[in-house]
């Protein structure tokens, strides 16, 4: 029965048809549409989730502002205390969780199961920061004084993610909002919303357990309409927004329009520079993991291959051998590497592209193709695909959500970092290189223009443990490690008079 799915549903608590909207124990009935979930990796249903109305939005809402009011008082080592627990809960449900992403988004089992797992290392992250939300301290201008500086909870974050990280980014956001003391509310994307009802439960367990307010994790599924909704809301002071750059565009416009913050994930189109000082060992399989893994369906998807034109021929002629033992099918049998695309709809994007590219000139290295027959009824399966093409071609200058690798050969390491830089978008990027001054040149403030820049390995893959994010059209925003935990924070700066004149500052003197 499809490799255990029905247990998993089971233990997951997901059932045929499902409620979408929830403050914590309570889940609302709402007049919203249907959403059906279908497994991409063979067509079928695999349940409903009913979305939320305006009615049920304004509720939740509601009981996330007043949940606010106490969960801000906790001391954020018992919050983070809270987080620990859920750590604990994510490493027993990892095995159903991971399936369930797996089915319902259509990466490998493998890749579910390493998605739960930056579940459960941000929890970790989470638990320690809780005792670490440190603010400085200044020497002030003044005699008798003190200066500081804290961070305080903010109040309810807006989450809206994408489908190809339907648990993890969530998780990035909630485990960090929740030590900070913000209260959350997610709206999953609507091609996943089976994955949300599952982490909600879980949730649920440990929140009741520990006797969190009601409202602290709410989810509100629906369609674009909900996300405006959240955007335009002036209760909500943080949305954190996963996904295109269209998607970004709109909630970034409706955000600012009321001087809110926004926190934006969108695309990349991220680069590997295959140097002549490459391991060309190395650099192949961090391409084609790049590449295919997720099937192109990461925003750190390698889109794009810059290699030096005296290994050109001898790239080209690996990736053909690489790409003729991918197999392609069903996401849970561990035997194959790439599973379907998440819809229909992405595989139209797909084939267009692969159009587009030859319109364009474009010489196709590895021909790709929709799959059908046996094993691929779902209609969503595509065979990755490599395209000779010019970085100016308008298809390569945009994101398509699917295996399609674009090549191109270059002269010298700043040509190649031009073409790196070359596109609208700045997430990720890399450099393959044993080289120490053309590695060097690509991390210095002439070299790489994003988020993320790495050496010898892939663009995809990141550590919980770093900021996450990207610059240009990506959106600029940063999730998951190191400082990114200050935006879910309002900031303060405090000055104290311990004297018992009142001395001001810059020297001014105001005597009467
Ligand atoms: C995304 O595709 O939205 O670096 C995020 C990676 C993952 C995150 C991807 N850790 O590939």
């Amino acid at each position: 029965n499809n490799f255990g799915m029905q247990e998993a549903l089971k233990a997951l608590g997901v059932n045929r048809s499902n409620q979408g909207t929830s403050t914590g124990s309570k889940w609302y009935k709402t007049k919203g549409a249907k959403l059906e979930s279908y497994s991409p990796a063979d067509g079928k249903l695999i349940g409903t989730v009913q979305a939320s109305d305006e009615k049920a939005y304004h509720a939740v809402i509601k009981q996330a502002s007043a949940a606010f009011e106490e969960w801000r008082l906790w001391p954020a080592p018992k919050r983070g205390e809270v987080v620990r627990q859920i750590g604990v809960a994510l490493r027993k449900y990892k095995e159903p969780l991971g399936k369930l992403v797996s089915y319902e988004m259509g990466k490998s089992y493998q890749e579910g199961l390493g998605e739960v797992q930056e579940m459960i290392d941000i929890c970790d992250f989470a638990v320690g920061l809780s005792r670490q939300l440190n603010g400085l301290t200044m020497h002030s201008e003044r005699p008798n004084h003190r200066m500081y500086e804290q961070y305080h909870p903010l109040g309810i974050v807006g989450i809206i993610s994408a489908f190809n990280f339907p648990v993890a980014v969530w998780s990035w956001n909630t485990m960090l909002a929740w030590v900070c003391g913000d209260v959350c509310v997610w709206k999953p994307s609507e091609k996943t919303p089976l994955c949300s009802i599952a982490c909600q439960n879980i949730i649920n367990k440990v929140f009741e357990k520990n006797n969190v307010p009601e409202g602290v994790s709410c989810i509100i599924n629906g369609d674009a309409i909900v996300g405006q909704l959240m955007a335009g809301d002036e209760r909500v002071p943080l949305v954190s927004a996963t996904g295109s750059v269209r998607m970004g565009k709109a909630v970034g416009r409706t955000v600012g329009e009321r001087l809110g913050r926004a926190l934006l994930e969108l695309g990349g189109n991220n680069a590997i520079i295959i140097s002549e000082h490459a391991n060309l060992d190395i650099a192949i399989r961090g391409a084609l993991f790049g590449a295919v893994g997720t099937a192109g369906q990461r925003c750190t998807t390698t889109r794009r291959l810059i290699i030096h034109e005296s290994v050109y021929e001898e790239v080209k002629e690996r990736l053909k051998k690489a790409y003729s033992q991918l197999s392609i099918g069903n996401p849970l049998d561990a035997n194959n590497h790439v599973g379907p695309l998440i819809d229909k709809l992405a595989v139209k994007a797909y084939s267009a592209a692969l159009r587009k590219v030859k319109e364009e000139g474009g010489e196709i290295l590895v021909k790709g193709g929709v799959l059908n027959g046996k094993g691929y009824e779902s209609g969503c399966y595509v065979r990755p695909a490599i395209a000779e093409v010019r970085n100016e071609f308008e298809i390569v200058q945009h994101e398509t959500f699917a295996p399609i690798l674009y090549i191109m050969p270059y002269g010298t390491i700043e040509e190649a970092i031009a073409l790196q830089n070359g596109v609208k978008q700045g997430l990720s990027s890399a450099i393959m290189t044993n080289h120490m001054q053309e590695m060097e040149k690509f991390l210095s403030h002439a070299g790489s223009d994003c988020g993320i820049a790495n050496v010898n390995i892939g663009t995809s893959g990141a550590e919980i443990g770093g900021a996450f994010g990207g610059e240009k059209e990506t959106g600029g925003g940063r999730e998951s490690g190191s400082d990114a935990w200050k935006v879910y924070m309002r900031r303060q700066t405090n000055t104290i008079n311990y004297g018992s004149t009142l001395p001001l500052a810059q020297g001014i003197k105001f005597d009467i």
